[in-house]
């Protein structure tokens, strides 16, 4: 009986220990403070009727690993993915479309055009990999957490949070403020 109440006391402390990261400094632990550092964490506002929506932070792994999911409340959207942008070109999906007939004078179409079609946004189906100590960025027109049928549009100040999951560190929970523009831009 007595051994058992320690354990739990023991259990107890450890617990204590984990939650107090911030104020802990005394600490003799000599671990790293934190496997998985945040940073300025946002989400860009969504106009009315459009249901899908991007969350952007940087991100920075203690050691090697690779961000293989996110999930968010079914109050805020219904799914969440982690989204890369490539070169249309390189997309396989979009070769099917290409063979079917080979014009020679479509070199009238505007230069918006053709920005806009050059890259698209594809699921990360091996997840983003994070090496270790260097900071991921995810920013508008590279990668990110796409947010899909959104259940309301995002309005600047609201906040929700995101989960992430990792292929070898604890998920991390981070609160995302909605905004018109990255933070400090
Ligand atoms: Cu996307």
């Amino acid at each position: 009986m007595k051994r058992e109440l320690t354990l739990l006391s023991v259990a107890a402390l450890v617990l204590a220990a984990c939650g107090g990261d911030d104020e802990s400094e005394t600490s003799a632990d000599t671990s790293p403070q934190t496997a998985i550092q945040i940073d300025g964490a946002w989400a860009r506002e969504s106009p009315d009727g459009v249901t899908v929506g991007a969350a952007y932070f940087d991100i920075t792994a203690a050691d090697d690993d690779v961000l293989i999911g996110a999930t968010v409340s079914s109050d805020v959207a219904g799914d969440a993915q982690i989204h890369e942008v490539v070169p249309a070109d390189e997309d396989e999906s979009m070769d099917d479309m290409s063979d079917d007939e080979s014009m020679d004078d479509t070199g009238d179409m505007s230069d918006g055009e053709m920005d806009m079609g050059a890259m698209v946004m594809q699921e990360m189906a091996d997840g983003l990999p994070l090496p270790a100590g260097d900071a991921v960025s995810l920013e508008p027109g590279g990668y990110h957490v796409m947010l899909l049928d959104l259940v309301q549009p995002l309005a600047s100040g609201d906040e929700f949070d995101l989960t992430l999951d990792f292929e070898n560190a604890d998920d991390v929970t981070l609160t995302v403020t909605v905004a018109e523009t990255a933070p400090g831009s």
